[in-house]
């Protein structure tokens, strides 16, 4: 049978199910819920919303609120909004790491690059176009860098999946230019591929999917009444360079050979983060 090595190999992208439970991924939706609850409050203090929605659930209550004061488009992703301890938490997990010694060593670093994703019922921002991260992250190409990817609700074909190609990544890095009317860049060259290569990934909450800088994916439009919460957050190698990458300030050791404790502590990556200059970059 194909390992997960193989496999991640092979396709440039692997999903490990049930990786994580409900336990393990609680706080973090505890924090996001709490930022959604600050908002809410302070939207309604100020008179811009008349209902702070509180019965709602946290697949639909972040949407009322954006919908009730006709913000709806505004950004296509948290960064510092969640900077918190469940986060950390959540990045070094061992379950995480786990996954990821399998595919690149015992020797880790959090790349410091982390997302928290509300995508949008049909929200245009997040409807991403096939791409290859290191077309985003300058002088990446020639190294691993790895995203883990983990839904905090169901994923299906109707909320807004990641579809993936195969194996694309043993093409190396497209050139990439700018379209008017798309947020990111998009390849010059389209991915070779017919509709039967296109991996359309449905996943459970407390799967992971891991996949590398170079392998094309997208991010479909989201058709459903709901938001498609998820986070991401990135790796490589031990001493793989950041080459200047806003978020190099914030990257630091995860794992260490002979060491089941992450080298680093939630306080040491909370001063990295204040001493950061780019800590309010994102919202
Ligand atoms: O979460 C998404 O919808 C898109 C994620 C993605 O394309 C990426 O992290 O490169």
């Amino acid at each position: 049978m194909e390992t997960n090595l193989e496999k991640f190999r092979e396709q440039g992208y692997l999903v490990v199910e049930s990786a994580l439970s409900e336990t393990d991924l609680a706080a973090l939706i505890t924090a996001i819920a709490e930022v959604v609850e600050k908002r809410a409050a302070e939207l309604y203090n100020e008179g811009i919303i008349s209902d702070t929605y509180e019965e709602m659930s946290f697949e639909r209550r972040w949407y009322a609120i954006l919908k009730a004061c006709s913000r709806e488009n505004e950004v296509f992703g948290w960064h510092t909004l969640v900077f918190s301890e469940a986060l950390f938490d959540l990045i070094t997990h061992p379950k995480v790491l786990d996954v990821l010694e399998v595919l690149i060593g015992s020797d880790i670093q959090f790349n410091g690059d982390f997302w928290v994703r509300p995508k949008l019922p049909n929200e245009q921002l997040t409807t991403l176009p096939w791409h290859q991260d290191s077309a985003y992250m300058p002088q990446t190409e020639n190294d691993i860098h790895l995203t883990v990817w983990l839904p905090l609700v169901d994923v299906k074909v109707e909320n807004g999946p990641l579809q993936f190609l195969p194996g694309s990544h043993k093409s190396g890095l497209q050139t990439y230019h700018r379209v008017p009317g798309e947020a990111f860049a998009v390849p010059v060259l389209p991915p070779d591929s017919s509709d039967a290569d296109i991996d359309t990934l449905e996943m459970k909450k407390g799967d992971l999917l891991v996949f590398n800088n170079l392998v094309f994916h997208r991010s479909l439009v989201n058709q459903s009444d709901i938001i498609r919460w998820s986070t991401d957050f990135r790796f490589s190698r031990t001493g793989t360079s950041l080459n200047g990458l806003w978020h190099e300030a914030i990257a630091c050791p995860a794992r260490e050979r002979e060491n089941t404790e992450c080298p680093t502590s939630w306080q040491t990556w909370r001063a990295q983060w204040n001493a950061s200059p780019h800590k309010d970059r994102f919202v």
